[in-house]
C-alpha cells in the first residue's frame, strides 16, 4: 500500500544557441569569425532529504524545469551554463518513469542524488567552425534541447500500525508475542533505541507491518529522551496503538502526555486512525484493572479512537482481539492515507 503518490514532469535546460558574430575592430581589416558557443542546459536532480516526509509539495507544483543555458556571444565569449534544478523528496522514494512504470531509482539515504534530465549541450558559435578553405564561416548551430521527462514519486509506508507508549510501557514485548521479530526487552527505560518492525499474522492470508519505536517521554518532540529521531520513524505509517502499562498510576496524564507530543512533532502523526491498549493486565487487581481500562477507554473514545483493549502479553490475555483491532486499525490506516490522484495531465 502506498501513503503518498505524485506524477510529476520535469525539463532540464535547453543549451544556449551559438553566436555568429564577425570581429569588427578598428586597425584590423577582415577580422574573422568570433562567435562563441552556447552555454549548457541545466540539468535537473533529485536529492533525498530525510527533513521532508510526505510528497504533499508535489499536488500543488507539478512541473519543474531547470534554467536554459545562455547564448554564446561575439568576442568568443560562451554563453553561461544554465543553474541546475535540485529537487528534494523525503528519503524512502521511489521514482518511476511513466508511462511505462520502470523504477529508476529508490532514494533511500539522506542525500542521496539521483540525475533525472540533463541540460542539453550548448550550440556552437561560428569561431568553431573556421577551416583552412572558410575562414569566415557564418554558421552556428541552435542550443540542443533538455531532457524531459515525465515521473512518478511513491513514498511506501514503513508500517501499517505504529506501537506507541512511555518507555516501558510493554511496547516490544507486545511485538515479540505478536510476530516472530525478537527486540530486547528489559525492565527500564530506553530499552529500545532503534525502530523493530515485525508481521502479525491477521489469519485469512491477511497480515500487517507493526512498528515499535523506543518509548516516548515529555517534551520528545523538542529532542527529550531519544527525541525526534524516532517520532521520524512512526512519521509514515497509517494508524497508531497508542500503550498504556497497567502499573502506570495515571493513564489518562500518560495519554494526554503522548497525544500532546504527537500532535507537536506533527499534524499528520495526531491525525492518525489510533486504538489503547492498557497493558500489564496481569499485574493488577481487579478493581485497579477496572477503574483504568474504563479511565483510558473514556480517553481514547473522546478523541475518535477505535477502541480500547486489556492485554497481558505475558499471560495471552487480549491478544485475539489485539490481532482484530490491528486489522481493524491497518483497514482505517488505509482508507484514510491519501488515494492516488491519477496521472499528470497538462493544463491548458
Ligand atoms: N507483568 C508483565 N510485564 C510485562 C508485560 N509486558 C511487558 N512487561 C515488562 O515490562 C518491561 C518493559 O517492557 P518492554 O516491552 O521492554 O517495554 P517498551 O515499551 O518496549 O520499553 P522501551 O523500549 O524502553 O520504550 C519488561 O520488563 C517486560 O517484561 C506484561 O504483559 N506483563
Ligand atoms: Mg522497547
Amino acid at each position: 500500500m502506498f501513503l503518498d503518490v505524485a506524477t510529476i514532469r520535469v525539463a532540464a535546460g535547453k543549451g544556449g544557441n551559438g553566436c555568429t558574430s564577425t570581429r569588427r575592430e578598428k586597425f584590423v581589416p577582415r577580422g574573422g569569425p568570433d562567435g562563441g558557443n552556447g552555454g549548457r542546459g541545466g540539468d535537473v536532480w533529485l536529492v533525498a532529504d530525510d527533513s521532508l516526509s510526505t510528497l504533499l509539495d508535489f499536488r500543488y507544483r507539478r512541473e519543474y524545469a531547470a534554467d536554459d543555458g545562455k547564448a554564446g556571444g561575439g568576442n568568443r565569449r560562451t554563453g553561461a551554463d544554465g543553474d541546475e534544478l535540485v529537487i528534494p523528496v523525503p528519503c524512502g522514494t521511489s521514482v518511476l518513469q511513466v508511462p511505462e512504470e520502470k523504477v529508476l531509482v529508490d532514494l533511500v539515504d539522506s542525500g542521496q542524488r539521483f540525475l533525472l534530465a540533463s541540460g542539453g549541450r550548448g550550440g556552437r558559435g561560428n569561431w568553431e567552425f573556421r577551416t583552412a578553405r572558410n575562414q569566415t564561416p557564418m554558421k552556428s548551430t541552435a542550443g540542443k534541447p533538455g531532457d524531459a521527462i515525465e515521473i512518478r514519486l511513491e513514498l511506501r509506508l514503513i508500517a501499517d500500525i505504529g506501537l506507541v507508549g512511555a518507555p516501558n510501557a510493554g511496547k516490544s514485548t507486545l511485538l515479540s508475542v505478536l510476530t516472530a521479530a525478537r527486540p530486547k526487552i528489559a525492565n527500564y527505560p530506553f530499552t529500545t533505541l532503534s525502530p523493530n518492525l515485525g508481521i502479525v499474522d491477521l489469519g485469512e492470508y491477511r497480515s500487517c507491518t507493526l512498528a515499535d519505536i523506543p518509548g516516548l517521554i515529555e517534551g520528545a518532540s523538542d529532542g527529550k529522551g531519544l527525541g525526534h529521531e524516532f517520532l521520524k520513524h512512526i512519521e509514515r505509517t497509517g494508524a497508531l496503538l497508542l500503550l498504556v502499562a497497567g502499573d502506570d498510576e495515571e493513564p489518562v496524564a500518560a495519554l494526554d502526555m503522548l497525544y500532546g507530543e504527537l500532535g507537536q512533532y506533527g499534524e499528520r502523526l495526531a491525525a492518525l486512525p489510533f486504538a489503547a491498549l492498557l497493558t500489564k493486565a496481569d499485574i493488577l487487581d481487579e478493581a485497579t484493572v477496572a477503574e483504568r481500562l474504563a479511565a483510558v477507554t473514556a480517553w481514547c473514545e473522546g478523541r475518535g479512537g477505535l477502541r480500547t483493549l486489556l492485554v497481558s502479553a505475558v499471560r495471552g490475555d487480549g491478544l485475539p482481539q489485539v490481532r482484530q483491532l490491528l486489522g481493524d486499525l491497518r483497514e482505517a490506516g488505509a482508507a484514510d492515507g491519501q488515494a492516488d490522484p491519477g496521472p499528470w495531465t497538462p493544463t491548458a
